[in-house]
């Protein structure tokens, strides 16, 4: 293998790295998102802080939602639709995928720095 493609080669496994590390909970600026593929939340638990955004984002081809009663319901999501909701309060919330009884996630609020 020549150095030129070496070089290329090695190019492509950092970026396949960095997208990986991108692909899990990407948290920067205060805002965390949250994939739902494969009938799951992920990451399934999640911690941000009080005034955080966090985002879900539907990659899979079938509808999901991401509800919380008396704090938050996205309504049904389709594959490439998102939803945004931000924390306010300290603590744990259990949340659920309506239509997929077993996909559930969690979210840890903590106190802001
Ligand atoms: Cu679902």
């Amino acid at each position: 293998m020549s150095r030129a493609r070496l070089a290329v080669a090695a190019l492509l496994v950092m970026l396949i790295v960095a997208c990986g590390a991108a692909a899990a909970s990407v948290r920067s600026g205060g805002r965390t998102e949250i994939t739902m593929r494969g009938n799951s939340f992920r990451p399934r638990r999640a911690e941000v802080q009080v005034g955080d955004t966090v985002v879900w984002v539907n990659r899979d081809i079938v509808r999901h939602d991401a509800v919380k009663p008396g704090l938050f319901d996205s309504g049904e999501l389709r594959g490439g639709e998102r939803f945004e909701w931000v924390a306010a309060d300290t603590g744990v919330v259990e949340y659920r995928c309506t239509i997929h009884q077993r996909m559930r996630g969690e979210l840890v609020v903590r106190a802001a720095k």
